[in-house]
């Protein structure tokens, strides 16, 4: 029998690079490898407010980069994860088996509420939830950017609290992280990890982003002030630009620094920027198509809900049994 796989990205916003190299393209490369289970993890998205209309629209846009990235619905199943009460209900059930001071020192929580004015209790819950989505497929392994590295030893840690209060109910899941490409940092913040809500208009690299916008942005890219390429003195801003060109062309590090060595910025940038496109255009094509027949991403998220519900329903029952909650 496979080994089950979990993994989410949520619907706020258009996919960027960082989402692609950190977790996505690691997706496509395993999908025949494991059982897969792929969430758009709308309930996440919500943590903050979204226009309904427009996460609606994300969700569906989402499922349809799912599909143009290369993920196969016939052998994986790419679920929102809203479709599926499960998720929040076993999110409750270990809400209360959670200390709250395990939730106050997660660093992605700190820094999104010192953001804020005003802190939903959602940003604070939601590692619970992420746990929740992966213990509720049973998943051994989570494949994830390492932004996500300390969400998931947090689910490790809820998972061993649950089992040691109640008995064995939830598989150890272990983290997957891609060698290159594992945290993409924005263009204009080389400092700051590419984000979808960052808001700076060089920022990030959409996947569906025009190839004139993707050259510009990679041409405004903060560098230093190096007139050309030196592995030895290179600034933050080169390095991310290097790491993407290597991430997309797979090339090895002796093979980057062949390539690049001495390149005056200009060209350096050029040429990473006809890598990023050449590779996001088969993707693209790829999405008009899928997006030209609307029922057809209605019937994957349909069928893929459907199939993991019976695994989701069989851990949520386990979950009451040993909580001694009434199940029939
Ligand atoms: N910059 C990144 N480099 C590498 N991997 C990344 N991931 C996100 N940003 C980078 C990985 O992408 C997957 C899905 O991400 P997500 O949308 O669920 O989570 P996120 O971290 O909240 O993404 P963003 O873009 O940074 O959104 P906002 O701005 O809303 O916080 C995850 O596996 C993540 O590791």
């Amino acid at each position: 029998m496979k080994a089950r796989v979990f993994s989410g990205i949520q619907p706020t916003g258009s996919p960027h690079i960082g989402n692609y190299l950190g977790a996505l393209k690691n997706w496509v490369k395993i999908q025949h490898d494991y059982e897969c289970i792929w969430g758009i993890v709308d309930l996440h998205a919500i943590t903050n407010y979204q226009k309904p209309e427009e996460l609606r629209q994300q969700i569906v846009e989402l499922a349809a980069v799912l599909i143009a990235i290369g993920l196969d619905p016939k052998h994986t199943s790419i679920v929102a994860q809203s479709m599926i009460p499960a998720h929040a209900e076993l999110g409750w059930m270990l809400t209360c088996v959670t200390p709250l001071g395990w939730l106050e020192r997660m660093t992605q929580y700190k820094s999104k509420a010192q953001a804020q004015e005003a802190v939903g209790s959602g940003i604070l819950q939601y590692p619970v939830l992420m746990a929740a989505d992966i213990l509720l497929y049973q998943a051994a392994i989570v494949p994830v950017g390492d932004d996500q590295s300390q969400h998931l030893e947090l689910a490790r840690d809820i998972a061993q609290r649950f089992n040691s209060l109640y008995g064995e109910t939830f598989t150890m899941p272990a983290t997957k992280l891609p060698s290159v490409g594992a945290r993409v940092m924005g263009l204009d913040e080389p400092d700051k990890k590419m984000s979808k809500s960052a808001t700076g208009p060089n920022h990030a690299i959409s996947l569906l982003d025009d190839p004139k916008v993707i050259t510009r942005k990679i041409m405004r890219a903060t560098t230093d002030s190096n007139p050309a390429v030196d592995f030895e003195t290179m600034g933050a801003g080169v390095q991310n630009l290097l790491a993407i060109y290597q991430a997309f062309t797979e090339c090895s590090d002796d093979e980057v620094r062949n390539q690049f060595i001495g390149l005056r910025y200009g060209d350096m940038k050029k040429k990473v920027a006809e890598a990023v496109v050449a590779a996001l255009e088969p993707i693209q094509a790829r999405y008009r198509e899928i997006t030209a027949d609307p029922g057809y991403l209605d019937t994957v998220l349909r069928e893929s809900a459907a199939r993991v519900s019976v695994i989701a329903d069989d851990t949520v029952r386990k979950t009451k049994k040993a909580m001694g909650l009434y199940t029939k």
